[in-house]
C-alpha cells in the first residue's frame, strides 16, 4: 500500500497501481524519469496545499527523524518509497510542510532532488555532532544542496542543527560552522543560523524552528 496524507485529504495508491506506473520497466533509466514525472505530479498537488515548504535534511543517523517527532510534527508522517531513498513527508496546521530525507549515496538518486526541491523555502541541515569522519562528507551534501538551481531559486534561508551535542567530544557550533563553511554563504544572500541541539531531549529544537519561522514571516 502506498499511502499520501495531506492535511484530511487521502490518496490511496494500491500496490497494483504502484506497479502498473512505476514498476513493470525493466529498464532503471526510464523506470527512473517516470519516477520523476510521477513524483513531480504528487509535489503539485502536494505544493497548492501547502504556504511553506521545508526540506530536512542530512546525513543518515544525524537526528532528523527524532526532530520530525519530537517537534510532534509525527502524527501524519509518510514514507514515500521512492527508488533507492525514502523520503518521510509531513504537514503541521500551520501550513508547513516538512519534507525529509537521507542525503548521500547514489548520484543518480541525486536527479530525483529537484523534484522534492521545487518551491521550497527553507533547508533545515541535520548534522551529527559527534561524527568527526564525516563531517566533510556533510559539508559536500550541503555545499550540492544550496547550489542546487531550484533551491536557489526560492530558498532563503538555512537553520543547521548542530545535533547530538551531548555526547562526548561534540563539535561546538563554532567548528561546525568553520567545517561546513557557513561564512562563505551569507555572500550568496542565504540566511543562515546554526543552532546546537540535543534532539533527543528535545533541546535546542524550538530555537531554532522559532528562528526560521521569523525568517520566512518577515518581508
Ligand atoms: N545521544 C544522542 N543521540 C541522538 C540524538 N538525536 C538522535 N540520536 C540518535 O541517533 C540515531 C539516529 O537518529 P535518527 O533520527 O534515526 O536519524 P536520521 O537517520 O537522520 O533520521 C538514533 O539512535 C537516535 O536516537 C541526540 O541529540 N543525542
Ligand atoms: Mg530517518
Amino acid at each position: 500500500m502506498f499511502k499520501l496524507v495531506i492535511r484530511n485529504f487521502r490518496i490511496n495508491f494500491e500496490e497494483k497501481f504502484y506497479k502498473e506506473n512505476l514498476g513493470s520497466k525493466k529498464n532503471f533509466e526510464e523506470n527512473f524519469l517516470k519516477m520523476g514525472n510521477f513524483i513531480s505530479r504528487i509535489m503539485a498537488n502536494f505544493n497548492s496545499l501547502v504556504d511553506k515548504k521545508i526540506l530536512m535534511l542530512g546525513l543518515d543517523a544525524a537526528g532528523k527523524t527524532t526532530i520530525l517527532y519530537k517537534l510532534k510534527l509525527g502524527e501524519n508522517v509518510t514514507t514515500i518509497p521512492t527508488v533507492g531513498f525514502n523520503v518521510e513527508g509531513i504537514e503541521t496546521v500551520n501550513n508547513v510542510r516538512m519534507t525529509v530525507w537521507d542525503v548521500g549515496g547514489q548520484d543518480k538518486i541525486r536527479r530525483l532532488w529537484n523534484y522534492y526541491f521545487m518551491g521550497s523555502h527553507a533547508v533545515v541541515f541535520v548534522v551529527d555532532s559527534q561524527d568527526r569522519t564525516r563531517i566533510d562528507e556533510a559539508r559536500e551534501e550541503l555545499e550540492k544542496i544550496i547550489t542546487n538551481d531550484e533551491v536557489r531559486r526560492t530558498c532563503s534561508t538555512l537553520l543547521v542543527y548542530a545535533n547530538k551535542q551531548d555526547l562526548p567530544n561534540a563539535m561546538t557550533v563554532d567548528e561546525i560552522s568553520k567545517f561546513l563553511n557557513l561564512r562563505s554563504l551569507s555572500q550568496s544572500g542565504l540566511k543562515w543560523y546554526i543552532q546546537p541541539a540535543v534532539a533527543t531531549q528535545g533541546d535546542g529544537l524550538y530555537e531554532g524552528i522559532d528562528w526560521m519561522t521569523r525568517q520566512l514571516t518577515s518581508k
